[in-house]
């Protein structure tokens, strides 16, 4: 009796629901990861980063950090991905002579905007600002200092970082992103997650975009590729798509 009962609430786990006692269904967040974009000093208002995004002050990232406790409550795996540059990194305009910060070049075939030095490794600016205990790993990007990488899964030059392997070795089938930029960073990995096999869900309140226009783009291309693009974040909703 006990066997059996043990293996129809493993089916049950398997198909998303647990049955209580009193009859009541519970979905659980079996295979559900989050990916926490480059929430880090640089990239806001709150912390004067060299990089700020529009809307990014404290209420913000206060908000990104209680919406990922309640995520992490909910049983979902919570994965955040770190800009990480060494000084002489190619994307820095200062890099440049004669550049000036948010020119457009071109490097070998590739288009390459120039930032603001920002996310220097091991600077007060490039700390993730949502509380780290909440992650069961960080995947840090844009190392290399010969190519940038928006995408968390790789960089500009094909180089894949570790998160696929990461997310495959928890049993992640799919993944809920949000973070900063949504025309950048966000943008890159939401696409880059659908390629790779996720369904993806980005939460559009919890991202910010270093400008109108592009961010819009951005929703765009990624809904066309598939990604699912959710206004509010909705756990209950999240658990049925
Ligand atoms: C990002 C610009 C440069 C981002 C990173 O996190 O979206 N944007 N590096
Ligand atoms: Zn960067």
């Amino acid at each position: 009796m006990k066997i059996v009962l043990i293996l129809l609430l493993g089916t049950a786990v398997a198909f998303g629901f647990v049955s209580l006692a009193s009859g009541q269904r519970v979905t659980v967040a079996k295979g559900i990861g989050v990916i926490v974009v480059d929430v880090q000093g640089d990239f806001t208002e709150w912390k004067n980063g060299s990089l700020a995004v529009p809307g990014t002050d404290k209420t913000y990232v206060k908000k990104v950090e209680k919406s990922t406790k309640a995520l992490r409550k909910a049983g979902f795996l919570v994965f955040a991905t770190q800009d990480w540059h060494p000084g002489d990194h190619i994307s820095f305009y200062t890099n440049h002579p004669g550049k000036k910060p948010f020119e457009v070049i071109r490097i070998e075939g590739r288009t390459q905007v120039l930032w603001p030095p920002h996310c220097v490794q091991g600077t007060e600016k490039a700390r993730i600002l949502v509380d780290n205990n909440l992650f069961l790993a960080v995947v840090q990007k844009g190392r290399d200092k010969r190519f940038d990488s928006y995408s968390g899964f790789q960089d500009d030059g094909g180089q894949k970082t570790e998160m696929d392997s990461i997310l495959r070795r928890n049993g992640i089938k799919k993944v809920v992103v949000y973070g900063i930029a949504t025309d950048y960073c966000v943008r890159a990995t939401a696409i880059d997650a659908a390629k790779a096999g996720y369904k993806v869900i980005v939460i559009e309140e919890l991202c910010r975009g270093v400008a109108p226009e592009t961010s819009k783009k951005a929703l765009e291309e990624m809904k066309k590729a598939g990604v699912i693009i959710l206004e509010k974040l909705d756990i209950d909703k999240i658990k049925k798509l």
